[in-house]
């Protein structure tokens, strides 16, 4: 029938645009500063960009809070800026994905605005959540959902003659007010949106916060008072939310001869919430964060892989009609995984919560171990079966930036926790592309001004020219991967098979995918790779002997 979609097997790369690179010289990256390092990624070998909201925005949430949904922030070049980029992209066979933020938009959109100014009841209020409170004042929240920020979900509003008004629902910052799914006007909002935007040959849209659009009738309390992203939680994973993409899908559908992509920012308990998004008529594409949340353990990684693909199978019975899971190791709302796997004294990770568990780690961190280890996972993320999403800055091995200071820290969740969690600054730090350049020629030379978040001395070391040139660099390594997966994982089959005979210690994961073998070690101790399992093809560090060293990936391909 037709020939294979382009997203199946995809490597898309996020671009945190206000931190890739600065055309203008402000000190906030933009998209004439991407497309100038289109040579990077295209070298890199990544099949397309999705980039982080660059539409007009207060910025309180780096982007997240959206104005205006059909334009893009003069901050980041405009309109314009974005045709020029799309262009320049696909002149260079890259797809360019942009961000969709339905849950919630600004407190500045001129629905918010109108909604604030209109009475209790009107048409205008019904677009979002406002409630009156609880007590004999409505002094007390309508319910008692937390923000995921910290504190009430719920922030009261000021009556035109200065009294107390409604409450209004934010499950984010209290700059996010959070949209009504039930109003045929927000889902016309946002149809015409994808619309507007395909029209202008963006390729796709990664959707922010998918499960949670839709919430419980009458707002139900959550039993324990906190945060449990879940099937039994009112506010995420309600079945009515698949019905909203069901309906985007026939949007894509539209535009038959363009092969467009939508993939979901998942935050769910199970794997199975996770694949039903990707049923058949649903998203291409749906985030598996789960292995982003595990430790660097065998047993860990083996049960999370196992956990989806088993899911995988339940969802779809005949594959090629399903979606595919998207697998991650990093992205700008969790630690860097070199930090993450460097780690050196483990801290207990049985947190519930999955943000906790990729924030709020600190510890001291052995950066060499870290970034063998992330390389090795790389290697495993990339032969999984499925499209992979890389974060900016990996590529440069960049461990988390720890010691940001206090008064130039932006996340909200610095601030709504009053300092007491660092938040995600530290893998927002703009990126180094020269060792000796001011700003790590992050900004033009003469730039006025200073890169928003502070660089580290120590990026000089990361820098991308530095590392272009050494072929032992991170860089290099994710080159050469990428080149690999490409040449060697084409049309392998979308099955893995754990290979428990070759498997003698538990430290070591062992999965063939066709004619490929992939022999992960994830302990200390060296591990000999028998003549059985192949030819080495690639690895994550120097072998000897068909000796692979501890924290390694090594591909081995079968002659047939
Ligand atoms: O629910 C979570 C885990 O328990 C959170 O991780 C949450 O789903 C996640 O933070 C959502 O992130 C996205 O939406 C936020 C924005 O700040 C993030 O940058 C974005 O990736 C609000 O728009």
């Amino acid at each position: 029938s037709t020939a294979r979609p382009w997203w199946r097997d995809a490597v898309v790369y996020q671009v945190y645009v206000k931190s890739f690179a600065d055309g203008d010289g402000d000190g906030t990256g933009d998209l004439d500063g991407l497309a100038s390092r289109l040579d990077h990624l295209e070298r890199l070998g990544v099949d397309a960009l999705w980039l982080s909201p660059c539409y007009p925005s207060p910025g309180r949430d780096g982007g997240y809070d959206i104005a205006d949904y059909f334009s893009i922030d003069p901050l980041y070049g405009g309109t314009a800026a974005l045709d020029r980029l799309v262009k320049a992209a696909h002149d260079r066979s890259l797809k360019v994905l942009l961000d969709i933020v339905p849950n919630h938009c600004s407190a500045e959109h001129p629905w918010f605005q109108q909604a604030l100014n209109s009475p209790a009841g009107s048409s205008q209020r019904a677009l979002f959540h406002f409630h009156d409170g609880q007590g004999a004042d409505g002094e007390l929240p309508p319910n008692n959902w937390q923000s995921v920020f910290g504190g009430s979900a719920w922030t009261r509003t000021t009556d035109p003659d200065g009294s107390p008004g409604q409450w209004y629902l934010h499950l984010f910052d209290s700059w996010q007010p959070d949209l009504n799914w039930d109003r045929p006007e927000v889902r016309a909002h946002f149809q015409d949106m994808l619309r507007h935007w395909f029209d202008k040959g963006v390729d796709g849209f990664r959707i922010d916060v998918a499960a949670m659009l839709v919430k419980a009738d009458g707002l139900p309390d959550r039993p324990d008072n906190g945060f449990r992203p879940g099937g039994s939680d009112p506010a995420s994973n309600q079945p009515a939310v698949h019905d909203i993409y069901r309906s985007w899908r026939a949007v894509t559908e539209e535009y038959a001869d363009r092969d467009l992509m939508l993939v979901g920012e998942i935050w769910a308990p199970t794997a199975e919430h996770v694949t039903a998004f990707i049923r058949p008529g649903e998203l291409h594409e749906a985030f598996y964060f789960d292995l982003m949340t595990q430790n660097w353990d065998a047993a860990a990684f083996r049960a999370s892989v196992q956990r989806a693909l088993q899911a995988m199978a339940a969802t779809a019975p005949v594959p090629d009609q399903a979606g595919v899971l998207a697998w991650v190791l990093n992205s700008h709302d969790a630690h860097r995984a070199v930090s993450r796997y460097g780690l050196t004294t483990a801290e207990p990770l049985e947190s519930p919560d999955a943000m906790a568990r990729l924030l709020r780690r600190r510890g001291p961190v052995d950066v060499a171990v870290g970034q063998a280890r992330a390389r090795a996972a790389l290697l495993f993320q990339l032969a999984l079966p499925g499209a992979a999403f890389l974060y900016q800055g990996e590529e440069l091995g960049l461990p988390e930036v720890m010691d940001i200071p206090d008064e130039a820290r932006q996340d909200p969740i610095w601030t709504r926790s009053a300092g007491r969690e660092h938040g995600r600054d530290g893998c927002r730090v703009p990126l180094p592309w020269n060792a000796s350049a001011p700003s790590f020629g992050f900004s033009p030379a003469n730039a006025a001004g200073k890169p928003w978040l502070p660089q580290p001395l120590w990026f000089a070391d990361y820098a991308q020219d530095r590392q272009s040139t050494d072929p032992h660099s991170t860089l290099n390594f994710y080159r050469s991967a990428l080149t690999a997966r490409r040449a060697l994982f084409a049309g392998a089959p979308d099955q893995i098979t754990w290979a428990d005979h070759e498997q003698p210690r538990p430290d070591v994961l062992i999965f063939t995918r066709g004619t490929l073998t992939v022999v992960t070690v994830f302990g200390d101790a060296p591990f000999h790779l028998s003549e059985e399992l192949g030819h080495v093809t690639l690895a994550s560090t120097t072998i000897s002997n068909r000796v692979l060293p501890g924290s390694s990936t090594a591909w081995l391909i079968r002659n047939s």
